[in-house]
């Protein structure tokens, strides 16, 4: 309850802040991609991570006002960047249950319309469990969304437990691999199978995939082997705030 509280007053004074973690296209090397992660401030300047605030976001429905939030600054700070030359895409998380009471897709095309971010622009990640528990709500709105030109992507995929037939049935723009397949690279081959099939999957289905928590040279090294067209990890950069983000970015990182 006090937790509650205090989520809900750090909510109504905008007490949080996006850090911004890079993808890289590994063709080119080039950043072609960014992640927003939320972090709460709290009053002394220290940062609570999202595990700590998230549940409890979902279960007071708190993640609603959470997420009007995210999703405007993430396309105002992708707007900004846009127009200081560094057009990249911008991917925001979305709960899953969101799909089952809410209007998603007005939610996102407030904050389109506000920044004047190009929604080509912007990627929503959700999990395999978002589209298992809401498939008909969730579908619709993705289909929706794609109109309007913005993308999908699958996160922590292969660790959730829904069908393979929705990446055919909707509009899905990219697979993130679940940064445990990665962690194991070294140790499991079945964490290896696992990967270049997903790999393969992408392939013959044509959506990109993305390897995320990748640490080490030697995990890139075998991920860039098997064909893996994107990467995401800190061994490019943690997440970190836009600044930094900005020079990262600049100075070819
Ligand atoms: O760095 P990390 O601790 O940032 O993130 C932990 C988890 O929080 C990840 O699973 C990520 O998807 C989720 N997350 C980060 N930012 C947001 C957000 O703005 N909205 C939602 N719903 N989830 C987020
Ligand atoms: O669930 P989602 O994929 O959105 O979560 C991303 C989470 O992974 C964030 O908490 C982010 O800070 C974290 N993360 C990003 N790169 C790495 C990495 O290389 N190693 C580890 N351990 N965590 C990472
Ligand atoms: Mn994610
Ligand atoms: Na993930």
């Amino acid at each position: 309850a006090d937790l509650e509280q205090a989520l809900r007053q750090a909510i109504e004074s905008g007490a949080f802040t996006l850090h911004y973690q890079p993808e890289i296209d590994l063709a080119s090397g080039l950043v072609t991609g960014v992640e927003a992660l939320i972090r709460w401030v709290r009053p002394q300047g220290e940062l609570v991570y999202p595990g700590h605030f998230l549940p409890l976001a979902e279960e007071t429905g708190l993640i609603v006002p959470m997420t009007v939030w995210s999703l405007r600054e993430a396309c105002r700070q992708g707007a900004a960047w846009v127009r200081e030359g560094i057009p990249i895409r911008m991917a925001v998380n979305l709960s899953g249950m969101l799909f089952r009471y809410h209007d998603v897709q007005q939610m996102v095309l407030d904050a389109i319309t506000e920044s004047g971010l190009d929604p080509g622009f912007l990627e929503l990640e959700l999990t395999e469990t978002a589209l298992i528990e809401n498939p008909e709500k969730a579908g619709r709105q993705l289909v929706a969304l794609q109109q309007m030109g913005v993308s999908v992507a699958i996160d922590d995929f292969g660790t959730g437990y829904a069908s393979l037939v929705y990446l055919t049935t909707l509009p899905i723009h990219r697979l993130k691999i679940d940064a445990v397949f990665v962690r194991e690279i070294d140790s499991s081959s079945s964490s290896q199978a696992i990967i270049k099939a997903i790999i393969a999957l992408g392939n013959n289905l044509n959506i990109p995939v993305i390897a995320e928590g990748i640490e080490r040279e030697d995990q890139l090294y075998w991920l860039k082997a098997q064909g893996c067209h994107q990467a995401q990890g800190f061994l490019f950069s943690r997440p970190v705030p836009p600044d930094q983000f900005r020079h990262l970015v600049r100075s070819g990182a």
